[in-house]
């Protein structure tokens, strides 16, 4: 029996992807380092560091220092938080509403498990704290998705079996970590490609149709 669904946060419930993209972007053109949309679909799900990682890769003739790192990732983290000050409730994602508010009379308990330190603020912005029983983000993480610390930590939190917890994600790194969780994953947008989801959901209130 399904007793609670986590829902990642970035792409799931609310999509903060073009905010992270035009950050980084500042960046990237500053050190001359390409960057697209290809590459920013890479950083779904990633933490951080790990996306500055991949997009300073792509300057394979330029050499970073940690203290240098971690400046840039900072630098990133302050753009993408003062675009985050725009979100509204309008920037819920089609859909969610109603599946929290399903889940409620079904008495199934919901929470998130996100890579990204900013998880509360995004919350917070746009009016969904409250719905959610228990909240696991990249602050409380050492390992990023496709890792499952961040899917196992929010199941003990939630007092949970993992094979009594859906995860519905967005990303393949994020529909990997639910599977090495041993929880069922709905895959919803970018993800409806992976293989491994135990379902994919053209739209998020359908899975009110398999608790
Ligand atoms: P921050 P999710 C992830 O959120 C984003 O998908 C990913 O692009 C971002 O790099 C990561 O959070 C870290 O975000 O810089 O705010 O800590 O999809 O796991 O909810
Ligand atoms: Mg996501």
């Amino acid at each position: 029996m399904m007793r609670a669904v986590i829902f990642d946060l970035d792409g799931v419930l609310v999509s903060t992807d073009h905010f992270h993209y035009k950050a980084w972007k500042q960046i990237a053109d500053r050190l001359n380092i390409p960057f697209d949309e290809d590459v920013n679909n890479r950083l779904r799900g990633v933490s951080r560091m790990e996306s500055l990682d991949i997009i300073l890769s792509g300057a394979s003739d330029k050499q970073f220092t940690d203290d240098q790192k971690q400046s840039l990732a900072e630098e990133k983290n302050t753009v993408y938080r003062k675009f985050l000050e725009q979100l509204s409730p309008a920037d819920i994602l089609p859909g969610v509403t109603e599946t929290l508010e399903g889940l409620k009379v079904k008495g199934v308990a919901a929470a998130v498990g996100s890579s990204s330190k900013n998880a509360r603020f995004i919350l917070e912005q746009v009016g969904l704290l409250d719905w959610f029983a228990v909240i696991v983000d990249g602050n409380q993480i050492s390992r990023s998705k496709p890792d499952s610390e961040v899917f196992l930590l929010a199941a003990s939190q939630l007092e949970c079996d993992a094979s009594e917890c859906l995860v519905v994600e967005d990303a393949v790194a994020g529909v990997q970590a639910g599977v090495h969780a041993g929880m069922k994953v709905a895959a919803v947008g970018d993800a409806v490609n992976s293989k491994e989801a135990t379902y994919t959901l053209q739209r998020i209130d359908h899975l009110l149709k398999l608790i």
